[in-house]
Parts: structure tokens; sequence; C-alpha cells
């Protein structure tokens, strides 16, 4: 299959042309390159920053670390070799630990001769004659591909809000997801962190370790459980090395990919002491055991979610010793519905001298004057802004890159009412074109490294099927992606997911289209691509291939 990397002179300059061009050096895009490089094909990978690693190079901002599976199951799970060779040290690896592994990955399996850092792709159009994609870098440099693998990130578009007079402020002001490189001291400053996500949660205790004074504007309350980060215990690693193949089948299987027991118990099923005994031993254990392993209704359920969002309003209430910031960090929505938060003694820093919270619901942002915020009773002289804002999640990367697929329709206008693909892998009007944890695959309710590979190897299957069938193009149908649609919505409609306004369901950018983009199956999911492909690729269209030599009419 191989096909090297040519360059052919073109009416416009000189174009280099790839079998495959992935743009994005994260999770997903280091892992695609492997993938496709491994059977053959030419592959280039263009990402804007300094270096690998895409949502872990960016988000440098004190307390980052994984708040998901924890080690060592957030990783590449493909090769032993990997798994042997790299050791973590924490249950909830730091931000700087996740880079250095991702850093280690690309070394060890010579990624870097086929990245181009510093380079943003700032267009990308389908030529419907040549079956190809032609993309435009920043530079101005034009590459051309068969296959467009877009693994752009899932929460990568920073979400500015649009505050009056934000860029007024004279002081510093960072966004989590845009941290510097360089360190940022917080000694002896006024900080103001504008947004309590997982993002929010994390830096709080870091920042007000550090600055003179704290201030947390909250708008909304969430519910964070305690994330217990410690040192991994060797002989948890000792023991992930000796029984990978049985891990990585145990993730396989597993609804989000990560080694939880999940439940099959109902919360109605036990007394309430039962219940309040089983919550206190998880909210000791830590981490997402206790959404997962206490009861199996709690994300379906009402009045079983209640009994949860009880237990936690009531860790709040006993962790923060003022009874009025304790009611102000109350959070009301159904439990689990927003992303879940982990920490390390969010609530305790409320309890700290220096730490001012401001409830925003009952006292908002007027404006953000070159000193400070002002809200309706006040200003809050500041010498530091860190907006833990978030981002447009899911699709907001994609619809910033904006390709241009059949007929010059784009991204933007397809995806002007509904984000709508087939298999979350591809999109009607896009031939070639590829997601990696696009809008309608399980994306960010999934172990992101090992959905990343599974969807890389479902990529990989697709470009052989072309390739061995002489086909040139493969392309989702509209009625393929009406299907996909309804089975994530009616997947969605079992769960209270869609009840809450959060990032998930697109609540959290003015004006976007709320939906719920995330496909809930987890090793359904992986079963039903699997079946679309081993029925022929049920939902698509081929295209003979018709390619051309040369390319100079490009
Ligand atoms: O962003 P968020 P995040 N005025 O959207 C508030 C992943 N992640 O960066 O809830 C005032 O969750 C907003 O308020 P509200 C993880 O998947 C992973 O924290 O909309 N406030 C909210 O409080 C996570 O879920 C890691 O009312 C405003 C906050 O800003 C995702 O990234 C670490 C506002 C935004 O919270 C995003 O988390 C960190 C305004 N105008 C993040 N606009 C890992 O370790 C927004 N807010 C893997």
């Amino acid at each position: 299959m191989t096909n090297m990397q040519q360059t052919t002179a073109t009416a416009r300059g000189p174009i280099k042309s790839y079998d495959a061009v992935v743009i994005g050096a994260g999770v997903g895009g280091l892992y695609a390159l492997h993938h496709l490089r491994e059977m053959g094909l030419s592959v280039r990978v263009y990402d804007g920053a300094t270096g690998v690693g895409g949502t872990w190079w960016w988000n440098r901002y004190p307390g980052a670390r994984v708040d998901g599976p924890g080690s060592p199951f957030y990783c590449y799970t493909f090769s032993e070799d990997l798994v042997k060779e790299w050791d973590w040290a924490e249950t909830q690896p730091s931000q700087e630990s996740v880079l250095e592994y991702l850093e280690y990955v690309a070394d060890r399996l010579d990624l870097r001769r086929d990245i181009q850092l510093e380079t943003w792709i700032r267009d990308a159009s389908y030529d419907e004659v040549a079956q190809r994609w032609t993309v435009e870098t920043n530079a101005g440099e034009r590459i051309s591909c068969q296959f467009l693998v877009c693994a752009v990130g899932t929460l990568s578009a920073p979400n500015t809000p649009d505050i009056p007079g934000i860029n007024t402020f004279a002081g510093e002001c960072y966004h989590t997801g845009r941290w510097p490189q360089t360190p940022v001291s917080f000694v002896g400053k006024r900080v103001g962190v504008i947004g309590t996500g997982s993002s929010g949660v994390q830096a709080v205790p870091e920042i007000a370790s550090e600055a003179a004074h704290l201030t947390v504007f909250q708008r909304t309350p969430q519910y964070s459980i305690p994330a217990r980060n410690r040192a991994l215990e060797p002989e948890l690693m000792q023991h992930a090395r000796e029984n990978w193949e049985a891990i990585r089948a145990q993730l396989n299987t597993n609804p989000v990919g990560m080694p939880f027991k999940f439940s099959e118990r109902l919360a109605r099923e036990d007394t309430p002491e039962r219940r309040q005994a089983l919550y206190e031993d998880l909210w000791q254990k830590g981490g997402f055991h206790l959404l997962f392993s206490s009861y199996a209704d709690l994300l379906t359920d009402k009045e079983a979610n209640r009994t949860l969002a009880d237990f936690v309003r009531g860790k709040i209430g006993e962790v923060v010793r003022d009874p009025k910031t304790a009611a102000k960090l109350m959070p009301e929505y159904y439990l689990g519905t927003k992303r879940q938060l982990l920490d390390n003694g969010y609530y305790e820093t409320f309890n700290r001298d220096n730490v001012t919270l401001v409830d925003l619901r009952e006292d908002p942002i007027q404006e953000i004057t070159p000193t400070g915020v002002r809200t309706a009773t006040g200003d809050h002289p500041l010498d530091m802004l860190v907006l833990a804002t978030g981002f447009d999640a899911i699709t907001g990367t994609l619809l910033r890159l904006n390709p241009k697929g059949r007929g010059g329709v784009s991204l933007k206008e397809k995806w002007s009412t509904r984000f709508d693909t087939y298999l979350g892998l591809m999109v009607a009007d896009f031939p070639n074109l590829f997601m990696i944890h696009g809008p309608g695959s399980p994306s960010v309710l999934y172990n992101m490294p090992l959905g990343a590979e599974r969807e890389s190897a479902w990529i990989g299957d697709c470009v052989r099927h072309l390739r061995e069938q002489g086909l040139g193009a493969i392309e989702a149908t509209v009625d393929a992606e009406k299907i996909w649609d309804r089975e994530i919505t009616d997947l969605a409609n079992t769960t209270l997911y869609p009840l809450t306004d959060s990032w998930y369901t697109g609540a959290n950018i003015p004006g976007k289209p709320r939906q719920f983009c995330v496909h809930l199956g987890g090793p359904l999911y992986f079963q039903r691509i699997n079946e679309v492909a081993a029925n022929g690729y049920e939902g698509f269209a081929f295209e003979e291939d018709r390619r051309v030599e040369t390319v100079a009419a490009l």
C-alpha cells in the first residue's frame, strides 16, 4: 500500500502530496499517524503548537492532571512495550507527566519525522475530480492528500466569555486552555478565577496556596468528588504489566473504557442507611467510583440521582465551615450530567482566609475594568485574571478548521443547525474526511487514548478496503446520518444528560445548536461501527478510484 510523499509543481507553486494528512498531534493524532504509517501510507501531521501533546500541551494551568481513570489506564493500550517501559508516578498523573509520556511515545515510535509543528491549517477543501483534499497552512504551504484525518481535539477551542471590558484588563490574564509556557507566579498577587468547571476546581487550590488573595467567581455551583491522588503503588503497576492483555480486554468491554466495576444494583434496592454507608465508603475511596460503582440508575432515575446529590451536598456542608459560603457552593442539577469534577482539596480551599467566593447568580459581573472585576455589589481589585471558562466543546475545533466539502459546502453551513455525522467518524458531503473523537462518537465520555486507538483502527480498515477494492472515495449518506442521529438521541434520552445545561449539550456557547452529541454506547458503539464495516460499509457511498497521476491542475 506504500505511497511515497511526492512534490509536484503546480500553477500556484509546488504542492506536496501524501496519502493522508492528520491535523493535530495530540492523543488522537499521534496514534493515527502511527497506525496509518504502519499500514504503509505516507502521512504528514500538522499542529499549531510548538510541541506534541495536544490538550496536554496547552492546558498547563496549575493543578492540571488526569481527572479520569488515572494510572496506568489513561494511556495507549496497543503496545505492551510502552506499558512495560513507562512508569506512572501518581494515580492521577499531572499534566507534565502526561505530556512527558506523549513526548516519549512520539520519540519511541519515531513519529516526529512526520510531524510539522507550529503550523496551523487555515484551509481544507475537497477536489471532487481528483478525489483529494488540499490543505493550506498559515505559511501558505499547500498539501494534497487523499485522506484527511481531523484529530483536532474535543476541548481545544477556548471559550473566552464576552464580558464587557474583558480586553481592557491591565493585569495578567490567562485562559486555562492557553496557559503560558513560562512559569506564572501568584505570589503576593490578588488573583481572580472566573469559572468552576474541571479546570477551575483543579486550579483554585493551587492558586490559593500561593496568592495573596483569591476571588472565585462562580456562576453555577458544581458537584466535585475528591480525586484522592496518591503515589501509584509499584505493585499496581507491576500487576498491570503482568496482566496487560487481560486488562486491555477488560477496558475494551467496559462502558467507559476504564477499569471501573459498574454496579448493577438500583439505588432504591437499598435502605437509606445502606446507601449512605456505600456512598461514604466510595467518597473515601475517591474518583469516579462514587458515580459508577454505587448504583446503576444514578444517571437515568431522578430520585436515585437525588440520593447521591443530597449526599454530596451534605459533604459540602461538612467541609466548608462558613454556612453562607457552603450554601453558595451547593449545586442543584442532576449530579453527573455536567462533566463530573474530581478535585484535590477544592471545597477545603474556601476555609482559607485569603479566599473569597462571589456567587454570580446573586451578584453578577457587570464589567471587567483595567483594575479588576466589577460586580453588582462593587469592585474586586485584581492583579491577575484566570479564565477557567472552558471550550466550544466537541464541535468547536472542527468548525474553526471549517473544511469545504463537495460543491464547496463548508462544515459551518452543513452544521448550522445540527451536528450531523455518521458513526461520529464521517460527514455527508465531506468524502474521505475522517474525524477522531468527532460528534456522534463516545469521545469525551470514554477513555480517550483507547477511543483514539479504536477509531483509528476503523479508519485504517476503511482505507484498506478502499485500496483493495480500487475505490477512490467514501462518503456517508444523509440517510445514514439521520439514523445515527436518532440512535444517539434515543440513547441520550434514556438518561438525565439532556436535561442539564452543559458543554455536553452545547449550552455553554451562546447561539450554539443545542444537541447532545456523544454516543453513550461505549462498547456497543465499537460493535456498531465494526458491524457497519463488516456489512460492506452500509450507510456509505463509494466512488471508483479516478485519481489522476498529476496534480498539476491544482
Ligand atoms: O470548562 P467548563 P473546563 N461568566 O466548561 C464558567 C476537560 N478537562 O475548562 O457552569 C461566568 O467545564 C462556567 O459556568 P456555567 C474536562 O472534560 C479535563 O473547566 O456555564 N462564568 C463553568 O463554571 C472538562 O469538563 C481535565 O454557569 C462563566 C466554567 O466557566 C472540560 O475540559 C482538566 C462564563 C467552565 O467550565 C472543560 O472544563 C480540565 C461567564 N461568562 C478540563 N462562561 C483533565 O484533567 C463560562 N463560565 C483531563
